[in-house]
């Protein structure tokens, strides 16, 4: 006689198979167009292992994102561009350390290691990129006393990077964003992305965060509040 596990088994083997590509999972269900565009958010040295700001596993969304990348016609990619001695280093506040907050005229700073200085080897995009028909890329954090987490606006609340502009010129509707760091850079664009009117997806599977005192936990929060999409890469079919 067969075992009754072994055939409750088979029949739930079956049924999940069938349900699976579409009930279920609804696979590779998001097809970006000419009106998408990919945002790669500071995949650069400092970000990755051996970085002065290395996010935990960081290196992990690079094979992620080269691959979603396929699947863009639009792809823009960020650089986060600090002059040296910049406003966000800890070490130009004195008796401050790295991940602590000091108040600037513009609101809560947090304080970072010495970080992506204008032109060294810590600022280069990942030479494990692969993506040759990126558009555009846009350094952002540039000037000295004011940061600039968001590919958007700066850190002032007032100074728009261009990027918007840029967007809108080109008849983008729809922004996904993916990168490193989640709660900090993704964040902070995908929110400005919102409130400049786009649609916004963000790629967690081809994010890391820092996690920061709970701030990858807020991030997902301010993301879901404001109408910002999480989705995973597998959500997004292969080609455009
Ligand atoms: C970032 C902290 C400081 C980021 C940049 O890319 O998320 N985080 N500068
Ligand atoms: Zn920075």
């Amino acid at each position: 006689m067969l075992d009754r596990r072994y055939i409750l088994a088979a029949l739930g083997t079956t049924a999940l198979a069938t349900l699976a590509p579409t009930a279920l999972f609804a696979a590779a269900s998001i097809k970006p167009d000419d009106a998408s565009v990919l945002l790669v958010i500071d995949v650069q040295n400092c970000f990755l292992p051996g970085g002065s700001l290395a996010v935990k596993e960081g290196e992990q969304v690079v094979p992620v994102i080269n691959k979603m990348a396929k699947a863009f016609s639009n792809v823009v990619m960020t650089q986060d561009w600090h002059t040296p001695g910049h406003v966000s280093f800890a070490s130009v506040h004195s008796g401050k350390k790295p991940f602590e907050t000091v108040d600037l005229p513009y609101g809560k700073q947090v304080l970072w290691p010495d970080h992506c200085v204008q032109g060294t080897d810590g600022a280069a995009l990942s030479k494990d990129l692969a993506i040759p028909h990126a558009e555009l890329i846009i350094r952002k954090g540039f000037h000295k006393d004011v940061d600039s987490y968001s590919a958007f606006l700066e850190a002032d609340g007032k100074t728009s990077t261009g990027l918007a502009g840029y967007l809108k010129a080109r008849k983008i509707k729809r922004v996904f964003v993916a990168g490193l760091a989640t709660d900090f850079c993704v964040a902070w664009t995908a929110l400005d992305a919102r409130k400049a009117g786009f649609e916004v997806y963000v790629v967690e599977d081809a994010c890391r965060g820092i996690d920061n005192q709970g701030s990858l936990a807020k991030a997902w929060a301010d993301m879901a509040k404001a109408g910002v999409k999480r989705i995973q890469s597998a959500d997004i079919a292969a080609s455009a």
